[in-house]
């Protein structure tokens, strides 16, 4: 069936797809415009074939119709379909590339809440299995400016509880298992019996799913696979409203697991995944570790992992993470890139073989066997290290600021402003750089100043305008950058690094530590006085 649309406006996918109020995609023709647009901006659906599943939010099922019927109505071949229409986000990716599709549709809005009055969200990926490059994502956008026609088949509701085979028409639906491939690969990576025997003499952990995604497929790899105790996994089932927690594995969000693990009977180890599980936070008994520290911890132990025994290519991780995991690379003469935050910026460099490891700040990891961040891969490469060394998260942790320092780090975000006034704290700080090098902030010298510009070394396309930074002399850092995932207002990011190394410097509290860069921040943009804010919503 052909339906007259007009364009919607504001349809721009941001850091990681396009996100809205639920009630927005909801709306008329909202979601049909933007997955005519994905067609229409990637060569036609006719004869393609796609994965599609989501984290289980609100609205996932009835998009998940909608899309199948779309996707039919385009001519498309054949869709592989998490039953349920779940798959994680790494899940997601994997099938594609274990299927050799074109791409794949996910329905998330990731960390973001669910629910009626939440966050809905459509990302796509690419035949490598990546969110599409930044090309793609706007010719998608100017597709859904000129928009004046969709194809949608006139059927009922397929059945997706159920694994097997369907047809829309001439397009073949499988409906798979969400689960099996992936935790297929997981085993493919990691010792399973070493963490099997880890837990058979008594390790404890607790896995905090969030009532998101990662739910069943942590209970599969974690509980049945691997034996950890039932009841391991909490918060395992995935709902519409995540239950009404906000599915962001942060210490502020993910506050009933810091609490457990700061208690006086915490297990061995703590995990939390996002939304859509490509996020995790890992924590010890009463020791956070930080998602910068966690990439560099993984990236010196690599090779204690079957899947990564013979060393990695290279590592990146995005310009605002801390630069632990550079020290790594340069202790084993690899390479490090420095790339614009979110994950589509990692995939050129891990198709090119250029790099092993990727991470991001805001607690995300992965490597190059999928290629989108991966939560409940980092929590299992956490579990084979803690396998291999014997020893706590805290003795691993000490070790590795002992032998490589210690970069303390703290991200400060500044939620729901109005967007005008985040635009001047931006503004005002861009006025000033230029002349920055070379005077005294604080006590410290500035380095350099700039506003981050990324040349891909692969194929040699630029993104501007990612992230204000300002370098001392003795290496600290402040970045300052607009959130591209929210739906509401605008979203400051304030990120402070400093790099210390020997002995009495390495366990300050941690916003002590770095005193120094947020007074240096607050003279330099003046956050607090153009926002009126006291401090800041959510610290990591
Ligand atoms: C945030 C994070 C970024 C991450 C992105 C998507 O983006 O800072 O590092 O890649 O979310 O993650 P922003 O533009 O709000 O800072 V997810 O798990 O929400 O897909
Ligand atoms: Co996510």
């Amino acid at each position: 069936m052909r339906v007259t649309t007009s364009p919607i406006e504001g349809q721009k996918p941001g850091t990681s797809g396009l996100r809205k109020k639920t009630k927005v995609f909801m709306s008329k023709g909202y979601l049909e415009n933007f997955i005519q647009s994905i067609f229409d901006a990637t060569g036609g659906a006719e004869g393609k074939t796609y994965v599609l599943g989501g984290d289980g939010r609100y609205f996932n099922a009835e998009a998940a119709q909608i899309i199948l019927k779309m996707a039919a109505a385009n001519g498309a071949r054949r869709m592989i379909v998490g039953r349920g229409a779940l798959l994680s986000t790494p899940a997601a990716s994997h099938l594609i590339r274990l299927n050799g599709t074109d791409g794949g549709i996910i329905l998330s809005a990731s960390h973001n809440p669910g629910g009626p009055e939440a966050d809905f969200g459509v990302k796509f990926n690419g035949r490598n299995g990546g969110p599409a490059a930044e090309m793609v994502t706007d010719a998608i956008f100017a597709r859904s400016g000129e928009i004046d026609t969709y194809f949608i088949a006139d059927e009922p509701d397929v059945d997706l509880s159920k694994i097997g085979t369907q047809q829309i028409g001439s397009m073949e639906i499988s409906v798979i298992d969400p689960v099996e491939d992936y935790a297929a690969l997981m085993e493919s990576l990691f010792d399973f019996p070493k963490i099997r025997a880890l837990f058979a003499s008594g390790f404890r952990m607790r896995f905090d799913a969030m009532c998101a995604v990662t739910g069943p497929y942590a209970k599969d790899i974690l509980e049945a696979r691997l034996g950890a105790a039932p009841g391991t996994v909490v918060h395992a089932e995935p709902l519409p409203d995540f239950g009404g927690m906000h599915p962001d594995p942060n210490p502020t969000w993910a506050h009933e697991l810091m609490d457990e693990m700061s208690g006086p009977n915490a297990p061995d180890f703590g995990a939390a995944s996002d939304g859509d599980g490509d996020r995790n936070m890992v924590v010890g008994p009463g020791i956070y570790v930080s998602p910068s520290d966690s990439l560099a911890v993984l990236a010196a132990n690599a090779q204690l992992a079957p899947g990564y025994k013979s060393g990695l290519k290279g590592v990146a991780r995005s310009m605002p993470t801390s630069c632990a995991v550079d020290r790594v690379a340069e202790a084993f003469g690899i390479g490090a890139h420095e790339t614009p935050t979110g994950w589509k910026f990692f995939g050129n460099l891990l198709d090119a073989g250029r790099v092993t490891l990727c991470g991001e700040e805001s607690f995300g990891s992965g490597s190059d066997h999928v290629r989108e961040k991966d939560g409940l891969w980092a929590v299992l490469f956490w579990l084979n290290i803690l396998a291999e060394r014997n020893e706590s998260v805290e003795e691993i942790l000490t070790a590795h600021w002992h032998e490589f320092g210690r970069n303390y780090y703290s991200r400060h975000d500044f939620e729901a402003l109005p967007v005008e006034v985040a635009n001047k704290v931006m503004d005002g700080l861009r006025a000033r750089l230029a002349g920055l090098p070379g005077t005294g902030v604080e006590g410290l010298v500035v380095k350099s100043a700039d506003d981050f510009a990324y040349e891909d070394p692969v194929d040699g396309s630029t993104s501007h305008g990612q992230g204000l930074r300002v370098v001392f002399e003795d290496g600290s850092r402040i970045v300052i950058r607009l959130s591209g995932t929210g739906t509401e207002g605008a979203t400051l990011r304030l990120y402070l690094e400093r790099y210390t190394t020997g002995p009495g410097g390495l366990d300050l509290e941690v916003q002590a530590a770095l005193a120094p860069m947020i007074r240096a921040a607050e003279e330099l943009a003046g956050i607090r006085g153009v926002t009126g804010r006291d401090g800041p919503d959510v610290v990591t």
